[in-house]
C-alpha cells in the first residue's frame, strides 16, 4: 500500500491576559475595578475535504498557528477570542500524535472537523475578583497557553486514474514523465507486476493520483497473462486512461486491442468498463502509418471518448494529456 506522510506543528492560540483597571469617572465616587478579561485563544481544527487528495501541500507547510486572544482592557472590556484556524487535510488521513504515536483521529467524510489544539482560556480581570468585603482586587489573570502538539498525519492514497491497456502499451513510461514514480520500464510484456502509483503536479500544486498496473491480454480474465487481479487496484478511480500502441512495433491492430482490453474491464465489473474514458495513443514518435492511429482516432470519436496522441520519448502531447486528466478528476475544485 501506497501511504502519503506528513509532520505537522500545530499551536494554538494563548489566552490574552486578564486587565487590572479601576472606574475613574467625574461624578462617580470610588469607582470599583474595571479590568475585563482576555480572550480566548484560536483553536486549530483539522477539516477533512475532498479537494485534496495527497499531504504534498503539508511538506510546503508544516506549522499552523492560531491567533492569540486579546488582552482584556479597562471598562469591563473583554478581549476578542482569537479566530480558529481550519487546516485542510485529505478525507482517509488519519491523525497521530507523533511524541506518543497514539492514533487521534481518522477523517473518513468531507466536513468532519477535529480540533487538534485547544486555545488557552483569558485570564480573569480584576473586576471578576471583586467582593463585598473586598473592592479593590488588584487580582488578575494572565492567559494560558494554547496546546501545542506534533502530529503525524497518514493518507492512503486512492487513486483517481488508472491506466490501463495492453502489456508494453507504455503505460509505466507515461506515469513515469507525469510523476515522480520510477516504475521499471523494459521493452517486453509484463514488466510490471505490480502496481504503481504516482502524484502527478500540476504548476499550480494540485496534484492527483495514477495508477499504473500489470498489462492486460484476451483472456485476461481467465488468468491469461497477469490475469485481472489488479483491476481491483482501479476500481475506486475516477477515470481512466486507456492506452493503446499504435506503433508499427506491436505488431496488433489498434481498434482490436482497444476492444479486446475493454471486453477484459467488462468482464471485471460493469461499472469499470464504464468508467470515463481517456483514449491514448502511445507512442506516436514511432508511428508511421497514419491509417493505424486514424483508427484508432475514429473509433475513440465513434464512441465519444476523448482522444489524446503521446509519445513518453519525445514527450510529445503528455502535457495535455495530464492537464486532460486533472480536468477530470479535480472538477470539484
Ligand atoms: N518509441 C517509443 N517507445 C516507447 C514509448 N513509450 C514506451 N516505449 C517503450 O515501450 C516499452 C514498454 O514500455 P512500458 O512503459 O514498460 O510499457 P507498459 O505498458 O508499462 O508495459 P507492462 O508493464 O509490461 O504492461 C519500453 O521499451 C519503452 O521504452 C514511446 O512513446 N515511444
Ligand atoms: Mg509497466
Amino acid at each position: 500500500m501506497f501511504i502519503d506522510e506528513a509532520r505537522i506543528l500545530v499551536k494554538a492560540g494563548d489566552g490574552g491576559n486578564g486587565c487590572l483597571a479601576f472606574r475613574r469617572e467625574k461624578y462617580v465616587p470610588r469607582g470599583g475595578p474595571s479590568g475585563g478579561d482576555g480572550g480566548r485563544g484560536g483553536d486549530v481544527v483539522l477539516v477533512a475535504t475532498e479537494h485534496q487528495n495527497t499531504l504534498l501541500q503539508f511538506r510546503f507547510n508544516p506549522e499552523h498557528q492560531a491567533e492569540r486572544g486579546r488582552h482584556g482592557e479597562g471598562s469591563n472590556r473583554t478581549g476578542a477570542d482569537g479566530r480558529t484556524l481550519e487546516v485542510e487535510v485529505p478525507v482517509g488521513t488519519v491523525v497521530y500524535d507523533d511524541e506518543t504515536g497514539e492514533r487521534l483521529y481518522d477523517f473518513t467524510k468531507a466536513g468532519e472537523r477535529f480540533i487538534a489544539a485547544r486555545g488557552g482560556r483569558g485570564g480573569r480581570g480584576n473586576a471578576r475578583f471583586a467582593t463585598a468585603t473586598h473592592q479593590a482586587p488588584t487580582e488578575h489573570e494572565p492567559g494560558r497557553p494554547g496546546d501545542t502538539r506534533r502530529l503525524r498525519l497518514e493518507l492512503k492514497l486512492l487513486a483517481d486514474v488508472g491506466l490501463v491497456g495492453f502489456p508494453n502499451a507504455g503505460k509505466s513510461t507515461l506515469i513515469s514523465r507525469i510523476s515522480a514514480a520510477r516504475p521499471k520500464i523494459a521493452d517486453y510484456p509484463f514488466t510490471t507486476l505490480e502496481p504503481n502509483l504516482g502524484v502527478a503536479q500540476l504548476a499550480d500544486f494540485r496534484s492527483f493520483v495514477v495508477a499504473d498496473i500489470p498489462g492486460l491480454i484476451e483472456g485476461a480474465h481467465l488468468g491469461h497473462g497477469l490475469g485481472i487481479q489488479f483491476l481491483r487496484h482501479i476500481e475506486r478511480t475516477r477515470l481512466l486512461a486507456h492506452l493503446v500502441d499504435v506503433s508499427e512495433g506491436s505488431g496488433r491492430d489498434p481498434v482490436h486491442d482497444f476492444e479486446t482490453v475493454l471486453a477484459e474491464l467488462a468482464s471485471f465489473s460493469n461499472d469499470l468498463a464504464k468508467k470515463p474514458m481517456i483514449v491514448v495513443a502511445s507512442k506516436m514518435d514511432a508511428a508511421q502509418n497514419r491509417a493505424r492511429v486514424d483508427s484508432l482516432r475514429n473509433l475513440a470519436a465513434e464512441r465519444g471518448l476523448p482522444y489524446f496522441e503521446i509519445s513518453g520519448v519525445t514527450g510529445q502531447g503528455i502535457d495535455e494529456l495530464k492537464y486532460a486528466m486533472a480536468e477530470r478528476v479535480l472538477d470539484r475544485q
